[in-house]
Formats: structure tokens, C-alpha cells, sequence
């Protein structure tokens, strides 16, 4: 299986140092190959192994910086 990209929604960001906060600490994460964070939006696309991480780690790292994650509303 190939990497797979999923959206979240992100909450608690205030500015762009968030961001950067944020997608420079799923970018240093084994696993995942892309983040993008959207900051008027307030969402993150990230683009991940599930082989090598899930969407619970994600969410786990993202709390431990701070802010929350919510799967999107589908
Ligand atoms: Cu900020």
C-alpha cells in the first residue's frame, strides 16, 4: 500500500508560527511523507505510511504540541 493523504481539522492555531510548528513536526515524523497545514481553513493534509504510523499517532503529536485534531467531517 502506498502512502495515503488524509485531512484533518486543526484547532488552537493562532498564526503562522503555528503552522510551522505543526508541519515542521510531522515533517521530522518517521512515517510521514507530507503535511500541509491551511491555516484560514484550519485543517492539515498529510500524506502518511499506514504502515509505518496511524491517524491516533498524528493525533497524539499534535496534541503534544498543543493543538487539537479532529478527523474532518466527511
Ligand atoms: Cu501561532
Amino acid at each position: 500500500m502506498g502512502p495515503i493523504r488524509e485531512v484533518f481539522l486543526v484547532s488552537g492555531m493562532g498564526c503562522k508560527a503555528c503552522v510551522q510548528k505543526i508541519e515542521d513536526a510531522l515533517g521530522r515524523t518517521e512515517g510521514i511523507m507530507d503535511a500541509e497545514v491551511d491555516l484560514e481553513n484550519k485543517k492539515v493534509s498529510v500524506a502518511y505510511e499506514s504502515e509505518l504510523i496511524d491517524a491516533k499517532k498524528i493525533f497524539n503529536l499534535v496534541q503534544e504540541l498543543g493543538y487539537e485534531l479532529k478527523k474532518e467531517a466527511s
